[in-house]
């Protein structure tokens, strides 16, 4: 019987490594890495986060992921702004070694990063969508990138130096394109790791036609901060993001210049929607007309125009993550169909949080916690417990660090994120990860002139310096103030405290080697300028 029994369990066993085989598993079993990302997807956003805004637009399918895997509560950028952070997320380096601390600049495509790392080790690299980072990616076996920015309308993508006008909507085409991809240019004998960017849902929020109705009863819940005053923050003061003064009316809110037209008010750039091919063109205005004849026959102004604004900002804001939510459902399911769901870490997140009006804000930039935190959700059946939830203080120069790990590659020394691997099979407590973490934001004077500024966050508290044509330190409990309205620097009561973050910031300067260099300002006359010209 003990023969018969070893039989039987031998055939099991060579079952399973046959079915193992069957559903595509790469031979040493090396997991894949699909790593989703959107542009400014807000956290507030994501259902599975459960903040009030989005559970009137729910995301199933991005909820997916939180649900067979993990959910990082407090994962934040270390600049926040597009390239940047991409900058970041590739290197595993702070941008003042990628040397890409703003927009604008050129990534140094020479450097080391995370695809030829792995490309080194045996995997098959790919990116499809944004990359923004100027010129061409290096260390991917394929790419198909967006211009620039990159239109939601009939966009144009670059690959090896062809640029082609892709007819339809940008996320669906990016969708369609990491599929394509996936089915039928990889090799199926490699692991892979496959980059999808999304644009959506980045400014000038343009939905789809299909969902460009989708939200038109649904009455956002405006934020309680959405008339703040700022009071004792020079730098939100004097910033050009708030919704209700600085959106641009035709461009941003698709708002006409009077009832019964489809001109639009202030639209600097028509390319976006002059992008659109005659059938689109009609359908949206006419959608867009409706909409804004209806808005005149309201007669509003002060606060209820404001907030007006603010519905006409989410309706079309939450209509592009509709379909990145669709295309992030058509992933799962071809992973799910094609047996490969187990052996993939899926990974979704954004470039950096954004405003959904809080403080009156749109975009980002700022410390503040909206447009610090990154929101990410990470599935990996095989070593992921199902409904995680990470609270370390985690950050996107942890990225690359992870995925190698994963990937069973060495971490190179030079990088400065800590492998997130530890957390996700439960080896460390959250607690014990990082005690603080530090941010440097340099793009001023630009667009929406935040200004430059730095500073730590700690489980509980932030201090923020903003400086260059300023010279102002805040102070947040984030226990007692999550709105970060209170600014207590320089309070008697905090002394000790303030003292503390001081030197802990300071701690992390070195440790990140951040010098002098980093912190020189703009000759005065061109930052006049620049209000003058952004105003
Ligand atoms: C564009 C946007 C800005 C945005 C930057 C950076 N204006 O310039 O609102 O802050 O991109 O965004 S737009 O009307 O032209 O869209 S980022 O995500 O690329 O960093
Ligand atoms: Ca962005």
């Amino acid at each position: 019987s003990f023969i018969l029994i070893s039989l039987v369990l031998f055939s099991c066993v060579n079952k399973d490594s046959e079915k193992a085989k069957i559903k595509g598993e790469t031979k040493n079993s090396r997991p894949n890495i699909i790593f989703i990302m959107a542009d400014d997807h807000a956290e507030q956003a994501i259902s599975a986060y459960g903040h009030p805004i989005s559970q009137l637009a729910p995301t199933p399918n991005i909820d997916r992921i939180a649900q067979n895997g993990a959910r990082f509560n407090h994962n934040f950028c270390t600049n926040s702004i597009c390239g940047p952070s991409r900058a970041v997320i590739l290197t595993g380096k702070f941008s003042h070694l990628n040397g890409f601390r703003m927009n604008g600049e050129k990534f140094d495509g020479s450097q080391p990063t995370l695809p030829k790392y792995l490309k080194k080790t045996g995997y098959q690299t790919a990116i499809a969508g944004k990359w923004h980072l100027n010129g061409e990616p290096q260390g991917f076996d394929y790419w198909n990138i967006l211009k620039d920015q990159g239109n939601y309308y009939n966009p144009d993508f670059i690959q090896s130096n062809d640029t082609t006008r892709i007819e339809g909507y940008a996320t669906d085409i990016i969708t369609e394109m990491s599929l394509d991809w996936l089915q039928n240019k990889r090799d199926n004998e490699k692991p892979f790791f496959l980059m999808v960017h999304h644009k959506a849902p980045h400014r000038n929020w343009m939905p789809p036609l299909r969902y460009i109705r989708k939200y038109d009863s649904v009455n956002f819940p405006v934020p309680e901060t959405y008339f703040s005053k700022h009071e004792n923050q020079v730098a939100a003061q004097e910033q050009l993001q708030t919704i209700y003064e600085d959106m641009y009316e035709g461009h941003d809110l698709k708002m006409s210049v009077a009832k019964g037209s489809d001109s639009l008010r202030h639209n600097p750039w028509t390319t976006d929607f002059d992008r659109m091919n005659t059938s689109q063109r009609e359908a949206w205005n006419r959608a867009y007309r409706e909409k804004n004849d209806a808005f005149y026959d309201l007669n509003l102004s002060g606060r209820e125009l404001a907030e007006w604004k603010f519905q006409r900002y989410m309706r079309d804001y939450m209509g592009t993550i509709a379909v990145v939510d669709e295309g992030v459902g058509k992933i799962l399911d071809y992973l799910e169909e094609n047996d490969l769901a187990e052996n993939t870490i899926v990974v979704y997140t954004t470039d950096q949080g954004f405003y959904l009006g809080e403080k009156g804000f749109f975009d980002k930039r700022f410390m503040y916690e909206q447009s610090l935190a990154m929101p990410m959700l990470m599935q990996y059946p095989k070593a992921i417990e199902k409904g995680l939830e990470i609270d370390a203080l985690t950050q996107n120069i942890d990225f690359a660090p992870t995925f190698l790990d994963f990937a069973e590659a060495p971490i190179p020394e030079d990088m400065q994120g800590k492998s997130l691997r530890p957390l996700l099979n439960k080896k460390i407590e959250n607690g014990n990860f990082r005690n603080a973490i530090y941010y440097h934001y340099y793009d001023f004077p630009a667009f929406h002139m935040v200004k430059r500024q730095y500073g730590i966050r700690t489980h509980r508290y932030k201090l923020i310096h903003f400086y260059d044509d300023i010279d102002e330190w805040e102070l947040y409990d984030l226990e007692k103030d999550p709105e970060e309205e209170n600014n207590l620097y320089g309070k008697e009561k905090y002394t000790e405290i303030q003292q503390d973050l001081h030197e802990e910031l300071k701690k992390l300067q070195d440790k990140y080697h951040v010098s002098a260099k980093e912190f020189e300002t703009t000759p005065k006359e061109q930052v006049k300028n620049a209000y003058r010209n952004f105003g």
